[in-house]
C-alpha cells in the first residue's frame, strides 16, 4: 500500500481523497494556490505545499510544480480528484516516469476514451449500441451532408476533442449543414486546438444514463449501477439520483454489461463512468466515457455501501476487486449540487460563509469544504457542498432531501438551495419523468407560477383599495 498521498485538487473533492486516506492509514499531502491558504483541505492533510498564485492555470494545472511537491514530500501516488489533471495522460504519463503511482486508468486509455470518435468506435466494436453515425471524423461539409442524408435529420456535430457539450451543433436539415459544420469546428479548434467532428443521429428528448465501472490490474470489471444524470443545465448537472426512476432490472443487467464489456475491451483500469443516452422506448446507446471518479459518485456509495475513493486507491495499489459484479442497489439516493451561485440567473456569488449550518440526521451526508467564516474564493467553480440523501425508496429520499435542504442554512452569499426546494416539490421531479430537457421545463412552470402569484397579488391589492 501506498505511504503516502498527494491529492492534486482542492474544495471538497481534495477532502473526500483526505478521508479516505485517513481510514486507510494513508500520509497526505495537500496542495494549493495562494488563494486557497484558509482551505479545509490544506487544514486536514498532514502536509501542505504551496504551488502558486490563484489561476489555475498557475498553481493546479501546473505539471512540474505538482511533480516538485510530490518529489520534496516523499510522496509516493498522486490521486488527481475530478476536473483540473484528472484526465490528462500526459500528466499520468509523466508521474509514471517519475516513478509517482498514478491513482486512475493507464494513461493510453485517458487518451483513447479522450478522443470521443475514437470511443464510439471503441464501443461500437465491443458490440455495445450507439447512434447511428460517423465511424471516422469527417473531412468536409459536403462529407457531413452525406453522412446526414444516410442517418436522417436532426442530427448533432460533435467535437472529438471534446466531452462535456463544448462544442456541440444541432443540424436540423440540409439546408444548415454547411454553416453549422463551420461554426462547430472553429469553435473546437478554439476550445481544443483541435477541430475534429463527427456526427451522429440527433435524439430529442433522452435521458442521460451513466454506469459507474471499476477495473483492477488483475483482469477483473465490475459495474455498481446507475446514476441518473438528466438534471442539468448548460451541461453543468444540478442533481443525481440512483438508481434511475427509468430502468427496469432487465435493462439495467442490460446496460451494466454493455458497461463491462466496454471496460474490458479497453483493460480498463480504476474508476470509470460510461455515459449513455436512454430514449422512451428503453433504447440506450454509448456516448462518452469519463476516466476519472465523478462529482456524483456519493449517490452510487450510499446505494451499493462501497466506498469508491477508498476502492480508487487499493485498485491503484495493485489490489483486487472482491466487489460482485452488478451488486444490487439498496434504497435510493439523491445529490443536490448546492453551488455559490444566484439561484435564479445561475451567475456567481462568490463571499464569506458568514453562517454555515449543514444538515444531519438520519441518511443525510453533506461532502463540503465549507465552514463558518470561510471566503469562497473567485477564481474556482461555484460547489460549495455536496448534500447527499438515502433513504428506503424515492419519494422517501425526496421528503429526506426536502427536510435536508430546509436545514441547511448558509447566509453572506447566495446560493442553489432555493432552487432545489423547488424541484422537490416539482409535479414532474416527483413523479420521477425526467429528460435532458427537463430543467426547460421545470424553469417554464416557475415563471408560470410567479405570473400566476403577481396576477393574484394585483387582484387581492385591487379589493383592498378599491
Ligand atoms: C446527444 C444528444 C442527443 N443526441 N447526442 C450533451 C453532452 C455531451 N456529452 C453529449 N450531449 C448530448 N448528446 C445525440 N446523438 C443530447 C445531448 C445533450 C445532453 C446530454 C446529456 C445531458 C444533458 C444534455 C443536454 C443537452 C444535450
Amino acid at each position: 500500500m501506498f505511504k503516502k498521498i498527494l491529492i492534486a485538487n482542492r474544495g471538497e473533492i481534495a477532502l473526500r481523497v483526505i478521508q479516505a486516506c485517513r481510514e486507510l492509514g494513508i500520509a497526505t499531502v495537500a496542495v494549493h494556490s495562494t488563494a486557497d491558504r484558509d482551505s479545509l483541505h490544506v487544514t486536514y492533510a498532514d502536509e501542505d505545499v504551496c504551488i502558486g498564485p490563484p489561476p489555475a492555470a498557475e498553481s493546479y494545472l501546473k505539471v512540474a510544480s505538482l511533480i516538485a511537491a510530490a518529489e520534496i514530500t516523499g510522496a509516493d501516488a498522486v490521486h488527481p480528484g475530478y476536473g483540473f489533471l484528472a484526465e490528462n495522460a500526459a500528466f499520468a504519463e509523466v508521474l509514471g516516469e517519475c516513478h509517482l503511482a498514478w491513482i486512475g486508468p493507464r494513461p493510453e486509455t485517458i487518451r483513447l476514451m479522450g478522443d470521443k470518435a475514437q470511443a464510439r468506435r471503441t464501443a461500437a466494436a465491443a458490440g455495445v449500441p450507439v447512434l447511428p453515425g460517423s465511424e471516422r471524423p469527417l473531412t468536409d461539409a459536403a462529407e457531413a451532408g452525406r453522412m446526414a442524408a444516410e442517418v436522417g435529420y436532426p442530427v448533432i456535430l460533435k467535437a472529438a476533442a471534446g466531452g462535456g457539450g463544448r462544442g456541440m451543433r444541432v443540424v436540423g436539415g440540409a439546408a444548415e449543414m454547411a454553416r453549422q459544420f463551420g461554426t462547430a469546428r472553429e469553435e473546437a479548434d478554439k476550445a481544443f486546438g483541435d477541430g475534429s467532428l463527427y456526427l451522429e443521429k440527433f435524439l430529442p428528448e433522452p435521458r442521460h444514463i451513466e454506469f459507474q465501472v471499476f477495473g483492477d490490474s488483475h483482469g477483473n470489471v465490475i459495474h455498481l449501477g446507475e446514476r441518473e444524470c438528466s438534471i442539468q443545465r448548460r451541461h453543468q448537472k444540478l442533481l443525481e439520483e440512483a438508481p434511475s426512476p427509468a430502468l427496469t432490472p432487465e435493462l439495467r443487467a442490460e446496460m451494466g454489461e454493455a458497461a463491462v464489456a466496454l471496460a474490458r475491451a479497453v483493460g480498463y483500469e480504476n474508476a470509470g463512468t460510461m455515459e449513455f443516452l436512454l430514449d422512451r422506448d428503453g433504447r440506450f446507446y454509448f456516448m462518452e466515457m469519463n476516466t476519472r471518479i465523478q462529482v456524483e459518485h456519493p449517490v452510487t456509495e450510499m446505494v451499493t455501501g462501497v466506498d469508491l475513493v477508498r476502492l480508487q486507491i487499493e485498485i491503484a495499489a495493485g489490489g483486487r476487486i472482491e466487489i460482485p459484479n452488478g451488486l444490487p442497489a439498496r434504497g435510493h439516493a439523491i445529490e443536490c449540487r448546492i453551488n455559490a451561485e444566484d439561484p435564479e440567473r445561475f451567475v456567481p456569488s462568490p463571499g464569506r460563509l458568514v453562517t454555515f449550518h449543514p444538515p444531519g440526521g438520519p441518511g443525510t451526508r453533506v461532502d463540503t469544504h465549507g465552514y463558518e467564516d470561510y471566503v469562497i474564493p473567485p477564481h474556482y467553480d461555484s460547489l460549495v457542498a455536496k448534500l447527499i440523501v438515502h433513504d428506503r425508496g424515492r419519494p422517501e429520499a425526496i421528503a429526506r432531501m426536502a427536510r435536508a435542504l430546509d436545514f441547511f442554512v448558509i447566509e453572506g452569499i447566495q446560493t442553489t438551495i432555493p432552487l432545489h426546494r423547488r424541484i422537490m416539490r416539482d409535479p414532474e421531479f416527483v413523479a420521477g419523468r425526467l429528460s435532458t430537457r427537463f430543467m426547460e421545463g421545470f424553469l417554464a412552470r416557475q415563471r408560470e407560477h410567479v405570473v400566476a402569484a403577481d396576477a393574484a397579488g394585483r387582484a387581492a391589492a385591487g379589493r383592498a383599495g378599491g
